[in-house]
């Protein structure tokens, strides 16, 4: 049995329609969930909709519609954005489904069996924008007065009787966890803040409300639900069919991978373990904290007007297009801008101009001058065996980089394998060799095929339409990391004999919108 992968995206606020950055993190994550597929790994993959708390009853409220309406209509718009993305999620799970309210409790149980929850009255800043408690010393004050939290959202004061979680008690466990495992919080940056945050000392959570109903009740206690946070995190573990030890899916826990954004890492990274250890249950290998995506540099508010809808960018520019421009021009944990010019100039010169270009003149060219079949064995140069060489090692730097969630860097080591190939069909000119030399002109050919095939196979987890469309040209079936190397392809696929498919362009040029030309 193949070795598990669980990978998981945050669950996303369905209190507004999905944005640029939710349409982001599900490609990163979609892009890890294809490649480690591709590597052989036993794949459990989720993303989904976190639907409970003050934030969602209140947006319902202003619409006029009951929450469990709302969230239903809501969380549509983010399922069908996944689909819309291609994302190759195995569950698409929402926070009101049944089994999540079961393995809610199951994990409350859990903790205060373990004696870490206890009654008593919270008094404090909560920012329902953030779903945060905050210290009256994290706050800073706006120009008009208003208190804000650290994320610049207005707090207000609460006071009720709630159940309180020991995190106080998890201080050394915690410091130690990040001790003993480096990998455990990345990038490094966010390492020492969440190292510096926890030093500072914790105090006990707040895990209840009883001021609504909108959330998990709390077992045994009636009027309280759980704070959403309790449960928002808990849909990781609901995922692995916890707290039922035989459910298939079971394998799957610990997570390899929680892809989360860089606001909310203390959440992930404090709470949630905190909340495992008490439930004595292993603990995530690995919490990663991407970067924000800016429009323009600026971020995104509904006031400057530069809340790009992701489903209008799919539909001007495709969504491999989009997909290979999140991952390529951001690097992986660092902020990134995004614009229409920058996509089209981004995707034009890499995706069009080079790898599509390449595919295209060459596949054309068999079309045309060999009816479709496979150039045969011809006389060979030391530049065929060398470019061979400078694809592999691009196709390796690909996987090294996605190994190591260096996603930008793993493109960009690919793209040095699409040069190399486009440097070669100049130099080697196979258009004049048609006339001159016959025999150099199908090894030149059969060469490029090869390499195509190679680079396609490395780039579907990034680009799975147009990458397939040009293995589905090649009739290439097998698309595995092994079948990059197998060089016995070749002389299989010209054996069987039947032609390549009439290529169609995989990668078209862009255009800038109208509405985007300045
Ligand atoms: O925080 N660029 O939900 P959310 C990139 N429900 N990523 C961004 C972004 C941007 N401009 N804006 C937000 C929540 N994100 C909770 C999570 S998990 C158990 C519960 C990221 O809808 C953000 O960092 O506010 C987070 O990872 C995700 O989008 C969902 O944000």
């Amino acid at each position: 049995m193949a070795d598990p992968f669980y990978i998981t995206t945050a669950i996303h606020y369905p209190n507004g329609r999905p944005h640029i950055g939710h349409a982001y993190e599900m490609v990163a994550a979609d892009v890890i969930a294809r490649f480690q597929r591709q590597a052989g790994r036993d794949v459990l993959f989720q993303t989904g909709t976190d639907e409970h708390g003050l934030k969602m009853a209140q947006a319902a409220r202003a619409r006029g519609v009951s929450t469990r309406t709302f969230a239903d209509e809501m969380s549509s718009h983010f399922h069908v954005m996944a689909n819309s993305l291609d994302i190759s999620y195995d569950r698409f799970i929402r926070t009101v489904d049944v089994d999540h309210y079961a393995a809610s409790q199951a994990i409350w149980q859990a903790m205060r069996d373990n004696d870490d929850l206890y009654l008593d009255r919270y008094e404090g800043w909560y920012s329902v924008r953030d779903e945060a408690f905050y210290d009256e010393s994290e706050l800073t004050v706006a120009e008009d007065g208003t208190k804000l939290s650290p994320q610049g959202t207005p707090v207000e004061w609460t006071a009720e009787e709630t159940w309180f979680f020991r995190l106080s008690k998890y201080q050394q466990p915690l410091l130690d966890l990040y001790r003993d495992n480096p990998d455990f919080i990345r990038p490094e940056s966010r390492r020492n803040e969440v190292m510096r945050f926890v030093e500072g000392g914790l105090s006990d959570l707040s895990v209840s409300r009883t001021s609504f109903d909108w959330g998990v009740p709390v077992p045994d206690s009636p009027g309280h639900v759980m704070y959403v946070w309790v449960d928002a995190l808990t849909n990781y573990l609901t995922g692995t069919g916890y707290p039922d030890p035989s459910s298939d899916l079971a394998r799957f826990w610990p997570a390899n991978l929680h892809l989360i954004g860089k606001d909310i890492i203390r959440f992930h990274t404090v709470y949630w373990p905190a909340f495992l250890m008490s439930a004595k249950l292993p603990l995530p290998q690995s919490v990663f904290g991407h970067g924000f995506l800016l429009h323009r540099g600026e971020k995104m508010s509904k006031s400057l007007g530069n809340v790009v809808d992701p489903m209008g960018l799919i539909a001007a520019f495709g969504v491999d297009a989009l997909r290979y421009f999140f991952l390529r021009e951001v690097s992986f944990g660092q902020d990134g801008s995004y614009s229409a010019e920058a996509i089209v100039t981004r995707v034009n010169a890499e995706l069009a101009n080079s790898f599509g270009n390449l595919a295209q003149r060459t596949l054309s060219f068999i079309a045309k001058n060999l009816d479709g079949a496979l150039p045969e064995d011809g006389r060979t140069d030391p530049a065929d065996a060398a470019l061979i060489e400078e694809v592999v090692v691009a196709c390796a730097g690909l996987k090294a980089g996605f190994e190591d969630l260096l996603l930008s860097q793993g493109i960009e080591a690919w793209m040095r394998g699409v040069y190399a190939c486009n440097q070669y069909i100049d130099i080697q000119a196979p258009w004049s060799l048609r006339k001159t030399d016959a025999e150099r002109m199908h090894a030149v050919l059969g060469t490029l095929v090869r390499a195509i095939r190679m680079l396609a196979i490395a780039i579907l987890p990034v680009i799975p339409r147009g990458a397939a469309q040009v293995l589905d040209t090649l009739g290439a079936e097998e698309r595995d990391h092994q079948a990059i190397d197998d060089d016995g392809w070749y002389a299989r696929r010209r054996a069987d004999g039947a032609p390549l498919a009439p290529p169609v362009p995989a990668f078209p040029r862009l255009e800038m919108p109208v509405e985007d030309q300045e």
